[in-house]
């Protein structure tokens, strides 16, 4: 298998510590694409992937898989444990559900702040920007996190009794968070607890030592 992959990009580490935790890391071999020369939006990539982001899964037959929750579903139906997308159907329901929450309320919403109200990855990439709309999901984001610390007053992961792919996706959003600067609450306890403890394995701990790379 191939990942086309930004080391430190938040989406990127979704899979890297879903591909970490199934301990596969050594069955890929990874395609560095700079983002920062906008190498994802040439004909070549577009083809692999339509939507132009990273990551992105190329199989063996040359068959190509976008969108981390796709992937990971894909990894996790690939080995054994731990489970990250639930063995009852409403584990698994409530992992898509939790998974999409985490991409909707915050990942996404840090993404458009990133790319809307800040430089972002330059005037070469960022074609058009609309500040004020940045700016709005940079406060989404902000709610989501006390959304997410609510969940978490009441349960000891994203999705419920376990780690999973939605605890995975959140991760990505603390990822997104310190890169573009963006605080999160001392009041959000539980949140800020959770983040402790999900430093405890080693599939985060290893992504988070990623040094960002020069561009
Ligand atoms: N919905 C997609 C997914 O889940 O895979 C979003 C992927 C995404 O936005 N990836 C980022 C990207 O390609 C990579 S990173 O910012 O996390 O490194 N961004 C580039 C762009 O131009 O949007």
């Amino acid at each position: 298998m191939k990942i086309y992959d930004w080391p430190t990009g938040p989406y990127p580490a979704r899979v890297r510590i879903a591909l970490a935790e199934k301990n596969l890391l050594s069955d890929v071999e990874f395609v560095p694409i700079n983002l920062w020369k906008g190498e994802h939006k040439t004909p070549g990539f577009l083809a692999k992937n339509y939507s132009g982001t990273l990551p992105v899964l190329e199989l063996d037959d040359g068959s190509f898989l976008a969108e981390c929750t796709a992937i990971t579903v894909y990894l996790d139906a690939l080995a054994g444990e731990p489970t990250l997308t639930g063995r009852t159907p409403l584990e698994k329901g409530a992992i898509q559900m939790m998974t999409k929450r985490a991409e909707i309320e915050m990942l996404d919403a840090i993404s458009v702040y990133f790319h809307h109200a800040t430089p972002g990855l330059g005037p070469d990439v960022e074609v058009y920007q609309n500040r004020e709309w940045g700016l709005r999901q940079r406060d989404k984001a902000l709610r989501g996190m006390h959304y997410f610390d609510a969940v978490l007053r009441k349960q000891p992961f994203i999705a419920g009794e376990a780690f999973s792919m939605a605890d995975i996706a959140v991760i990505g959003g603390f990822i997104f968070a310190t890169a573009v600067k963006l605080p999160i609450s001392q009041e959000c306890e539980a949140l800020l607890a959770w983040f402790v403890r999900m430093q405890e394995r080693p599939s985060v701990r290893a992504q988070l030592a990623i040094v960002p790379p020069k561009h």
